[in-house]
Protein backbone atom coordinates (compact mmCIF):
# COMPACT_ATOMS: atom_id res chain seq x y z
CA UNK A 1 0.00 0.00 0.00
CA UNK A 2 1.41 3.23 -0.86
CA UNK A 3 1.55 6.47 1.18
CA UNK A 4 -0.48 8.99 0.01
CA UNK A 5 -0.67 12.85 0.60
CA UNK A 6 -3.13 16.06 -1.02
CA UNK A 7 -3.70 19.07 0.00
CA UNK A 8 -7.22 18.48 2.36
CA UNK A 9 -8.77 22.93 1.82
CA UNK A 10 -9.93 24.28 -0.79
CA UNK A 11 -7.78 25.91 -3.59
CA UNK A 12 -7.46 29.53 -2.34
CA UNK A 13 -6.48 32.03 0.03
CA UNK A 14 -6.79 30.94 3.98
CA UNK A 15 -4.82 32.07 6.52
CA UNK A 16 -4.49 28.42 7.07
CA UNK A 17 -4.42 25.31 4.82
CA UNK A 18 -3.91 21.52 5.49
CA UNK A 19 -1.98 18.74 3.97
CA UNK A 20 -3.21 14.86 4.79
CA UNK A 21 -0.55 12.12 4.57
CA UNK A 22 -1.48 8.37 5.10
CA UNK A 23 -0.18 4.91 4.70
CA UNK A 24 2.39 2.87 6.26
CA UNK A 25 5.22 5.20 5.83
CA UNK A 26 3.78 8.56 7.15
CA UNK A 27 5.58 8.62 10.15
CA UNK A 28 9.39 7.56 8.57
CA UNK A 29 8.56 10.51 5.79
CA UNK A 30 6.79 13.44 8.15
CA UNK A 31 9.83 12.42 10.42
CA UNK A 32 12.09 13.82 7.33
CA UNK A 33 10.18 16.58 6.27
CA UNK A 34 9.35 17.83 9.97
CA UNK A 35 11.85 19.14 12.18
CA UNK A 36 10.08 18.73 15.34
CA UNK A 37 11.41 19.64 19.11
CA UNK A 38 12.09 16.39 20.77
CA UNK A 39 11.72 14.78 17.25
CA UNK A 40 8.34 13.38 15.42
CA UNK A 41 9.10 9.99 17.06
CA UNK A 42 8.74 11.25 20.12
CA UNK A 43 5.42 12.75 19.43
CA UNK A 44 2.26 10.59 20.98
CA UNK A 45 -0.12 10.05 18.73
CA UNK A 46 -3.19 12.13 18.51
CA UNK A 47 -1.61 15.20 19.69
CA UNK A 48 -0.56 18.30 17.88
CA UNK A 49 2.76 19.82 17.90
CA UNK A 50 4.88 22.98 16.51
CA UNK A 51 7.13 21.95 13.70
CA UNK A 52 8.90 23.50 11.25
CA UNK A 53 9.48 22.87 7.41
CA UNK A 54 12.91 23.47 5.63
CA UNK A 55 13.60 23.23 2.22
CA UNK A 56 16.21 22.88 0.46
CA UNK A 57 18.00 25.62 -1.81
CA UNK A 58 20.29 24.97 -4.36
CA UNK A 59 22.38 27.72 -5.26
CA UNK A 60 25.03 25.97 -7.66
CA UNK A 61 25.63 22.53 -8.61
CA UNK A 62 27.86 22.54 -5.43
CA UNK A 63 26.34 24.71 -2.54
CA UNK A 64 23.23 23.75 -1.58
CA UNK A 65 21.27 25.36 1.74
CA UNK A 66 18.64 24.73 4.07
CA UNK A 67 16.05 27.22 4.44
CA UNK A 68 12.94 27.53 6.69
CA UNK A 69 9.73 26.79 4.50
CA UNK A 70 6.97 27.58 6.62
CA UNK A 71 6.32 27.11 10.59
CA UNK A 72 3.64 24.34 11.37
CA UNK A 73 1.32 22.17 13.90
CA UNK A 74 1.55 18.65 12.49
CA UNK A 75 -1.06 16.34 14.40
CA UNK A 76 -0.46 12.02 14.51
CA UNK A 77 -2.67 9.85 14.54
CA UNK A 78 -1.76 6.26 14.61
CA UNK A 79 -3.39 3.17 12.76
CA UNK A 80 -6.15 1.94 13.03
CA UNK A 81 -7.50 4.98 15.20
CA UNK A 82 -7.64 7.79 12.21
CA UNK A 83 -10.14 8.72 8.92
CA UNK A 84 -8.80 6.43 6.74
CA UNK A 85 -7.37 3.70 9.63
CA UNK A 86 -4.05 3.80 8.32
CA UNK A 87 -0.85 5.61 10.21
CA UNK A 88 -1.93 9.22 9.32
CA UNK A 89 -0.36 12.56 9.49
CA UNK A 90 -1.84 15.78 8.89
CA UNK A 91 0.25 19.50 8.40
CA UNK A 92 -1.57 22.69 9.02
CA UNK A 93 0.78 25.32 7.35
CA UNK A 94 0.13 29.14 6.14
CA UNK A 95 -2.60 29.28 3.73
CA UNK A 96 0.19 30.36 0.86
CA UNK A 97 -0.09 28.34 -2.34
CA UNK A 98 3.61 28.49 -2.92
CA UNK A 99 3.78 26.92 0.35
CA UNK A 100 1.48 24.38 0.20
CA UNK A 101 2.45 23.04 -3.37
CA UNK A 102 6.48 23.23 -2.33
CA UNK A 103 5.28 21.13 0.78
CA UNK A 104 3.82 18.34 -1.79
CA UNK A 105 6.71 18.73 -3.62
CA UNK A 106 8.60 17.61 -0.69
CA UNK A 107 6.18 14.76 0.16
CA UNK A 108 6.42 13.79 -3.29
CA UNK A 109 10.44 13.78 -3.96
CA UNK A 110 10.60 11.49 0.40
CA UNK A 111 8.33 9.10 -1.20
CA UNK A 112 4.80 10.05 -0.94
CA UNK A 113 2.53 9.37 -3.67
CA UNK A 114 -0.15 12.37 -4.56
CA UNK A 115 -3.73 11.04 -3.52
CA UNK A 116 -6.23 10.08 -6.32
CA UNK A 117 -9.87 11.46 -5.74
CA UNK A 118 -11.64 10.24 -2.68
CA UNK A 119 -9.00 8.26 -2.15
CA UNK A 120 -8.61 9.11 1.63
CA UNK A 121 -12.67 8.00 1.81
CA UNK A 122 -12.01 5.13 -0.14
CA UNK A 123 -9.06 3.86 1.93
CA UNK A 124 -11.69 4.60 5.02
CA UNK A 125 -14.25 2.48 3.26
CA UNK A 126 -11.84 -0.12 2.36
CA UNK A 127 -10.38 -0.24 6.25
CA UNK A 128 -13.79 -0.50 7.70
CA UNK A 129 -14.05 2.41 9.20
CA UNK A 130 -17.34 3.67 6.68
CA UNK A 131 -19.43 1.24 4.94
CA UNK A 132 -20.69 2.71 1.50
CA UNK A 133 -23.62 4.58 2.43
CA UNK A 134 -21.49 6.38 5.08
CA UNK A 135 -18.43 7.37 2.71
CA UNK A 136 -21.06 8.77 0.36
CA UNK A 137 -22.41 11.02 2.89
CA UNK A 138 -19.58 12.66 3.50
CA UNK A 139 -19.16 14.64 0.01
CA UNK A 140 -22.74 15.00 0.84
CA UNK A 141 -21.84 16.58 4.15
CA UNK A 142 -18.98 18.64 2.65
CA UNK A 143 -21.46 20.07 0.04
CA UNK A 144 -24.29 20.73 2.29
CA UNK A 145 -25.11 24.50 2.37
CA UNK A 146 -28.29 24.24 4.44
CA UNK A 147 -29.56 22.91 7.90
CA UNK A 148 -31.71 20.48 6.77
CA UNK A 149 -28.98 19.24 4.04
CA UNK A 150 -26.70 18.79 6.53
CA UNK A 151 -29.49 17.20 8.50
CA UNK A 152 -29.92 14.77 5.74
CA UNK A 153 -25.98 14.21 5.23
CA UNK A 154 -25.34 13.61 9.16
CA UNK A 155 -28.07 11.19 9.19
CA UNK A 156 -26.26 8.89 6.38
CA UNK A 157 -23.75 9.64 8.12
CA UNK A 158 -24.37 8.48 11.59
CA UNK A 159 -25.53 4.77 9.66
CA UNK A 160 -29.27 5.84 9.41
CA UNK A 161 -29.40 4.11 6.17
CA UNK A 162 -27.01 1.42 6.47
CA UNK A 163 -28.67 0.53 9.61
CA UNK A 164 -32.13 0.21 7.91
CA UNK A 165 -30.17 -2.24 4.96
CA UNK A 166 -28.75 -4.33 7.88
CA UNK A 167 -31.94 -5.36 9.09
CA UNK A 168 -33.78 -6.13 5.94
CA UNK A 169 -30.38 -7.81 4.60
CA UNK A 170 -30.72 -9.83 7.72
CA UNK A 171 -33.94 -10.86 7.33
CA UNK A 172 -33.89 -11.62 3.64
CA UNK A 173 -30.70 -13.75 4.95
CA UNK A 174 -32.92 -15.95 7.19
CA UNK A 175 -35.36 -16.59 4.35
CA UNK A 176 -32.61 -17.46 1.71
CA UNK A 177 -31.38 -20.04 3.98
CA UNK A 178 -34.29 -21.34 4.58
CA UNK A 179 -34.94 -22.03 0.76
CA UNK A 180 -31.67 -23.22 0.33
CA UNK A 181 -32.32 -25.45 2.89
CA UNK A 182 -35.68 -26.68 0.81
CA UNK A 183 -33.68 -26.89 -1.93
CA UNK A 184 -31.10 -29.35 -0.70
CA UNK A 185 -33.88 -31.69 0.10
CA UNK A 186 -35.35 -30.71 -3.08
CA UNK A 187 -36.32 -34.62 -4.03
CA UNK A 188 -38.04 -35.18 0.04
CA UNK A 189 -40.50 -32.09 -1.09
CA UNK A 190 -40.36 -30.32 2.38
CA UNK A 191 -41.45 -26.64 3.14
CA UNK A 192 -38.85 -25.70 6.13
CA UNK A 193 -40.15 -21.80 4.86
CA UNK A 194 -43.03 -20.82 6.62
CA UNK A 195 -44.60 -19.31 3.05
CA UNK A 196 -46.86 -16.76 4.84
CA UNK A 197 -43.68 -15.88 6.71
CA UNK A 198 -41.91 -14.93 3.80
CA UNK A 199 -44.76 -13.18 2.32
CA UNK A 200 -45.38 -11.17 5.44
CA UNK A 201 -41.24 -10.54 5.25
CA UNK A 202 -41.79 -9.68 1.55
CA UNK A 203 -44.24 -7.37 2.16
CA UNK A 204 -42.51 -5.51 4.87
CA UNK A 205 -39.61 -4.73 2.64
CA UNK A 206 -41.72 -3.34 -0.30
CA UNK A 207 -43.08 -1.20 2.44
CA UNK A 208 -39.44 -0.24 3.26
CA UNK A 209 -37.90 0.30 0.47
CA UNK A 210 -40.79 2.00 -0.74
CA UNK A 211 -40.84 4.76 1.50
CA UNK A 212 -37.12 4.80 0.79
CA UNK A 213 -37.42 5.52 -2.56
CA UNK A 214 -40.37 8.05 -2.12
CA UNK A 215 -38.22 10.00 -0.47
CA UNK A 216 -35.87 10.39 -3.40
CA UNK A 217 -37.97 12.88 -4.80
CA UNK A 218 -37.50 15.09 -1.49
CA UNK A 219 -33.84 14.20 -1.36
CA UNK A 220 -33.00 15.64 -4.53
CA UNK A 221 -35.19 18.44 -4.18
CA UNK A 222 -33.53 19.42 -1.00
CA UNK A 223 -29.93 19.50 -2.99
CA UNK A 224 -30.88 21.88 -5.79
CA UNK A 225 -33.72 23.75 -3.90
CA UNK A 226 -37.21 22.93 -3.55
CA UNK A 227 -39.05 24.11 -6.52
CA UNK A 228 -41.53 27.04 -5.93
CA UNK A 229 -43.20 28.14 -9.31
CA UNK A 230 -45.18 31.63 -9.20
CA UNK A 231 -47.50 31.49 -11.12
CA UNK A 232 -51.02 33.71 -12.71
CA UNK A 233 -52.15 35.56 -15.29
CA UNK A 234 -49.76 38.11 -17.30
CA UNK A 235 -49.44 41.84 -15.26
CA UNK A 236 -50.28 40.59 -11.84
CA UNK A 237 -46.96 41.25 -10.22
CA UNK A 238 -45.28 37.62 -10.40
CA UNK A 239 -41.93 39.28 -11.18
CA UNK A 240 -42.36 41.84 -8.50
CA UNK A 241 -43.09 39.46 -6.39
CA UNK A 242 -40.07 37.03 -7.09
CA UNK A 243 -37.77 40.56 -6.63
CA UNK A 244 -39.69 41.29 -3.77
CA UNK A 245 -39.08 37.79 -2.24
CA UNK A 246 -35.04 37.68 -3.16
CA UNK A 247 -34.42 41.30 -2.01
CA UNK A 248 -32.99 42.13 -5.45
CA UNK A 249 -33.62 43.25 -9.19
CA UNK A 250 -33.49 39.94 -10.68
CA UNK A 251 -36.46 39.94 -13.28
CA UNK A 252 -37.70 42.93 -15.14
CA UNK A 253 -40.86 43.93 -14.26
CA UNK A 254 -43.04 46.60 -16.52
CA UNK A 255 -47.07 47.31 -17.07
CA UNK A 256 -46.92 45.66 -20.51
CA UNK A 257 -48.79 42.23 -19.84
CA UNK A 258 -46.14 39.48 -21.14
CA UNK A 259 -43.32 40.88 -19.73
CA UNK A 260 -41.34 37.87 -18.86
CA UNK A 261 -41.37 35.63 -21.72
CA UNK A 262 -38.64 32.57 -19.76
CA UNK A 263 -38.52 31.20 -16.80
CA UNK A 264 -36.47 32.88 -14.32
CA UNK A 265 -35.01 31.33 -11.32
CA UNK A 266 -32.96 31.53 -8.10
CA UNK A 267 -32.40 29.81 -4.84
CA UNK A 268 -33.56 31.31 -1.56
CA UNK A 269 -32.88 29.76 2.07
CA UNK A 270 -35.93 29.77 4.47
CA UNK A 271 -35.44 28.59 7.63
CA UNK A 272 -32.40 26.07 6.81
CA UNK A 273 -34.36 24.52 4.17
CA UNK A 274 -33.42 25.37 0.19
CA UNK A 275 -36.12 26.82 -2.17
CA UNK A 276 -36.11 27.53 -5.99
CA UNK A 277 -38.52 30.12 -6.65
CA UNK A 278 -39.30 29.75 -10.28
CA UNK A 279 -40.78 33.36 -11.89
CA UNK A 280 -42.74 32.38 -15.15
CA UNK A 281 -44.39 33.79 -17.89
CA UNK A 282 -48.30 35.08 -17.49
CA UNK A 283 -50.75 32.20 -19.18
CA UNK A 284 -53.21 34.09 -21.28
CA UNK A 285 -54.52 33.14 -24.85
CA UNK A 286 -51.55 33.95 -27.02
CA UNK A 287 -50.59 34.81 -31.20
CA UNK A 288 -47.46 35.31 -30.28
CA UNK A 289 -44.97 32.48 -30.80
CA UNK A 290 -42.60 33.34 -28.83
CA UNK A 291 -45.17 34.02 -25.74
CA UNK A 292 -46.94 30.79 -26.34
CA UNK A 293 -43.68 28.96 -26.21
CA UNK A 294 -43.17 30.84 -23.00
CA UNK A 295 -46.14 29.38 -21.60
CA UNK A 296 -45.37 26.01 -22.59
CA UNK A 297 -42.65 26.39 -20.14
CA UNK A 298 -45.04 28.10 -17.48
CA UNK A 299 -47.36 24.60 -17.64
CA UNK A 300 -44.19 22.71 -17.47
CA UNK A 301 -42.48 24.54 -14.00
CA UNK A 302 -46.40 23.74 -12.84
CA UNK A 303 -45.43 20.12 -13.40
CA UNK A 304 -41.79 20.02 -11.50
CA UNK A 305 -42.79 22.51 -8.55
CA UNK A 306 -43.54 21.25 -5.79
CA UNK A 307 -45.51 24.32 -4.62
CA UNK A 308 -47.26 27.14 -6.58
CA UNK A 309 -47.90 30.25 -5.45
CA UNK A 310 -50.97 30.79 -7.78
CA UNK A 311 -50.89 35.07 -7.73
CA UNK A 312 -53.86 36.82 -9.13
CA UNK A 313 -55.16 40.71 -8.66
CA UNK A 314 -56.85 40.87 -5.37
CA UNK A 315 -59.72 42.60 -7.20
CA UNK A 316 -60.68 39.38 -8.21
CA UNK A 317 -63.10 37.18 -6.71
CA UNK A 318 -62.50 33.60 -5.06
CA UNK A 319 -64.62 31.73 -7.64
CA UNK A 320 -62.61 33.90 -10.90
CA UNK A 321 -59.77 32.90 -9.52
CA UNK A 322 -60.51 28.83 -8.77
CA UNK A 323 -61.91 28.92 -12.40
CA UNK A 324 -58.88 30.14 -14.03
CA UNK A 325 -56.55 27.62 -11.90
CA UNK A 326 -59.25 24.88 -12.72
CA UNK A 327 -59.12 25.68 -16.65
CA UNK A 328 -55.32 25.86 -16.96
CA UNK A 329 -53.94 23.11 -14.84
CA UNK A 330 -56.34 20.36 -16.20
CA UNK A 331 -54.18 18.42 -18.11
CA UNK A 332 -51.63 18.48 -14.88
CA UNK A 333 -51.44 15.93 -11.72
CA UNK A 334 -51.81 17.82 -9.26
CA UNK A 335 -51.43 15.61 -5.93
CA UNK A 336 -48.80 15.83 -4.10
CA UNK A 337 -48.17 19.55 -5.19
CA UNK A 338 -49.48 22.78 -2.84
CA UNK A 339 -50.93 25.39 -4.29
CA UNK A 340 -51.24 28.84 -2.69
CA UNK A 341 -53.44 31.17 -3.70
CA UNK A 342 -52.14 35.25 -3.76
CA UNK A 343 -54.10 37.90 -4.15
CA UNK A 344 -51.68 40.91 -5.26
CA UNK A 345 -51.92 44.63 -5.56
CA UNK A 346 -54.26 45.15 -2.37
CA UNK A 347 -52.93 48.47 -2.43
CA UNK A 348 -54.98 49.03 -5.05
CA UNK A 349 -58.24 47.98 -2.90
CA UNK A 350 -60.27 48.93 -0.06
CA UNK A 351 -62.09 45.57 0.96
CA UNK A 352 -59.66 42.37 0.70
CA UNK A 353 -61.13 39.90 3.04
CA UNK A 354 -61.33 37.08 2.43
CA UNK A 355 -64.32 34.97 4.27
CA UNK A 356 -62.72 31.65 3.89
CA UNK A 357 -59.46 32.77 5.49
CA UNK A 358 -56.98 30.68 3.10
CA UNK A 359 -56.19 33.16 1.11
CA UNK A 360 -53.50 35.29 1.61
CA UNK A 361 -53.25 38.71 0.52
CA UNK A 362 -50.27 41.22 0.03
CA UNK A 363 -48.64 44.09 -2.07
CA UNK A 364 -45.54 43.13 -3.64
CA UNK A 365 -44.71 46.46 -4.36
CA UNK A 366 -45.04 47.85 -1.78
CA UNK A 367 -43.63 44.93 0.29
CA UNK A 368 -46.26 44.48 2.62
CA UNK A 369 -47.68 40.91 4.19
CA UNK A 370 -44.65 39.11 2.59
CA UNK A 371 -43.91 36.94 5.36
CA UNK A 372 -47.67 35.76 5.12
CA UNK A 373 -46.04 34.03 1.81
CA UNK A 374 -43.19 32.94 3.64
CA UNK A 375 -44.75 31.24 6.38
CA UNK A 376 -47.28 29.62 4.12
CA UNK A 377 -44.04 27.64 2.17
CA UNK A 378 -42.41 27.12 5.90
CA UNK A 379 -45.89 25.22 6.69
CA UNK A 380 -45.80 23.02 3.88
CA UNK A 381 -42.31 21.97 4.52
CA UNK A 382 -43.10 21.01 7.88
CA UNK A 383 -46.49 19.67 7.60
CA UNK A 384 -44.27 16.96 5.01
CA UNK A 385 -41.82 16.51 8.00
CA UNK A 386 -39.01 16.39 5.38
CA UNK A 387 -37.07 18.08 8.41
CA UNK A 388 -36.89 14.49 10.29
CA UNK A 389 -36.83 11.37 7.35
CA UNK A 390 -34.30 9.57 6.55
CA UNK A 391 -34.05 10.80 2.54
CA UNK A 392 -32.62 9.15 0.10
CA UNK A 393 -30.23 11.58 -1.70
CA UNK A 394 -28.14 9.39 -4.10
CA UNK A 395 -29.10 7.92 -7.54
CA UNK A 396 -26.89 4.92 -7.41
CA UNK A 397 -29.56 4.00 -4.22
CA UNK A 398 -31.94 4.87 -5.77
CA UNK A 399 -31.35 2.58 -8.87
CA UNK A 400 -30.14 -0.61 -6.29
CA UNK A 401 -33.49 -0.29 -4.04
CA UNK A 402 -35.59 -0.23 -7.14
CA UNK A 403 -33.77 -3.65 -8.29
CA UNK A 404 -34.18 -4.37 -5.09
CA UNK A 405 -38.17 -3.71 -4.83
CA UNK A 406 -38.34 -5.34 -8.12
CA UNK A 407 -36.93 -8.82 -6.89
CA UNK A 408 -39.13 -8.57 -3.80
CA UNK A 409 -42.07 -8.18 -6.05
CA UNK A 410 -41.15 -11.29 -8.90
CA UNK A 411 -40.25 -13.36 -5.35
CA UNK A 412 -43.73 -12.95 -4.42
CA UNK A 413 -45.44 -13.28 -7.08
CA UNK A 414 -43.42 -16.60 -7.62
CA UNK A 415 -44.55 -17.88 -4.21
CA UNK A 416 -48.26 -16.64 -4.80
CA UNK A 417 -48.24 -18.67 -7.99
CA UNK A 418 -46.30 -21.65 -6.41
CA UNK A 419 -43.38 -21.26 -8.94
CA UNK A 420 -40.46 -23.76 -8.08
CA UNK A 421 -38.67 -22.96 -5.16
CA UNK A 422 -35.60 -22.23 -6.99
CA UNK A 423 -37.05 -19.16 -8.61
CA UNK A 424 -37.90 -17.53 -6.11
CA UNK A 425 -34.33 -17.96 -4.22
CA UNK A 426 -32.99 -17.04 -6.96
CA UNK A 427 -35.11 -13.83 -6.83
CA UNK A 428 -33.70 -13.45 -3.25
CA UNK A 429 -30.70 -14.02 -3.85
CA UNK A 430 -30.38 -10.85 -6.52
CA UNK A 431 -32.16 -9.13 -4.05
CA UNK A 432 -29.44 -9.60 -1.54
CA UNK A 433 -26.64 -9.06 -4.01
CA UNK A 434 -28.21 -5.70 -4.43
CA UNK A 435 -28.37 -4.70 -0.74
CA UNK A 436 -24.97 -5.94 -0.72
CA UNK A 437 -23.94 -3.76 -3.25
CA UNK A 438 -26.10 -0.66 -1.46
CA UNK A 439 -24.11 -1.37 1.47
CA UNK A 440 -20.95 -2.22 0.02
CA UNK A 441 -20.05 -5.59 1.55
CA UNK A 442 -20.12 -6.31 -2.30
CA UNK A 443 -18.00 -3.86 -3.99
CA UNK A 444 -15.80 -4.10 -7.13
CA UNK A 445 -13.25 -1.83 -9.17
CA UNK A 446 -15.43 -0.44 -11.46
CA UNK A 447 -18.68 0.48 -8.19
CA UNK A 448 -15.73 2.61 -5.95
CA UNK A 449 -14.50 4.09 -9.39
CA UNK A 450 -17.50 5.81 -9.85
CA UNK A 451 -18.19 6.57 -6.25
CA UNK A 452 -14.89 7.77 -5.11
CA UNK A 453 -13.84 9.66 -8.82
CA UNK A 454 -16.50 11.71 -8.26
CA UNK A 455 -14.68 12.99 -5.26
CA UNK A 456 -12.25 16.12 -4.96
CA UNK A 457 -8.88 15.43 -4.07
CA UNK A 458 -7.72 15.44 -0.66
CA UNK A 459 -11.20 14.01 0.21
N1 LIG B 1 -50.14 48.92 -7.24
C1 LIG B 1 -49.41 47.83 -7.34
N2 LIG B 1 -48.79 47.53 -8.48
C2 LIG B 1 -48.05 46.39 -8.54
C3 LIG B 1 -47.91 45.54 -7.43
N3 LIG B 1 -47.12 44.52 -7.80
C4 LIG B 1 -46.78 44.71 -9.07
N4 LIG B 1 -47.31 45.86 -9.53
C5 LIG B 1 -47.19 46.46 -10.86
O1 LIG B 1 -47.81 45.63 -11.82
C6 LIG B 1 -47.10 45.67 -13.05
C7 LIG B 1 -46.74 44.27 -13.51
O2 LIG B 1 -45.80 43.73 -12.63
P1 LIG B 1 -44.90 42.48 -13.01
O3 LIG B 1 -44.21 42.05 -11.77
O4 LIG B 1 -44.09 42.77 -14.19
O5 LIG B 1 -46.04 41.46 -13.38
P2 LIG B 1 -45.90 39.95 -13.93
O6 LIG B 1 -46.97 39.16 -13.30
O7 LIG B 1 -44.52 39.48 -13.77
O8 LIG B 1 -46.25 40.15 -15.46
P3 LIG B 1 -45.82 39.28 -16.74
O9 LIG B 1 -44.36 39.05 -16.64
O10 LIG B 1 -46.19 40.16 -17.86
O11 LIG B 1 -46.61 38.04 -16.73
C8 LIG B 1 -45.90 46.56 -12.82
O12 LIG B 1 -46.18 47.85 -13.27
C9 LIG B 1 -45.74 46.53 -11.31
O13 LIG B 1 -45.12 47.69 -10.80
C10 LIG B 1 -48.58 45.89 -6.22
O14 LIG B 1 -48.51 45.22 -5.19
N5 LIG B 1 -49.31 47.03 -6.24
MG1 LIG C 1 -43.12 38.90 -15.08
Amino acid sequence: MNTICAIATPAGLGATAMIRISGPEAFGIAGKLLSVKSGFDGLEPNQAKFATIYNIVKKDSDNERHEILDQVVVTKFAAPHSFTGEDVVEISCHGSLYIQRKIVELLVAMGCRMAGPGEFTQRAFLNGKLDLPQAEAIADLIEAQTETAHHAAMQHLQGDLSDKMAVLREELLKMASLLELELDFSEEEVEFADRTALLDLLTHIKAEVGRLLQSYKWGTMLKNGIPVAIVGEPNVGKSTLLNALLQRERAIVSDIPGTTRDTIEDTFVLNGTLFRFIDTAGIRESSDTVERLGIERTLDTIRRAALILWIFDARKTRQEVEAEIASTTDSIELVDKKIILVGNKTDLVADKSDPSGDLLYISAKKGENLESVLNEIDRFVREKGIRDLTLLTSERHQALLNGIRASAERAENGLKNQLPTDLVAEEIRMALHDLGELTGTISSEDILHNIFGKFCIGK
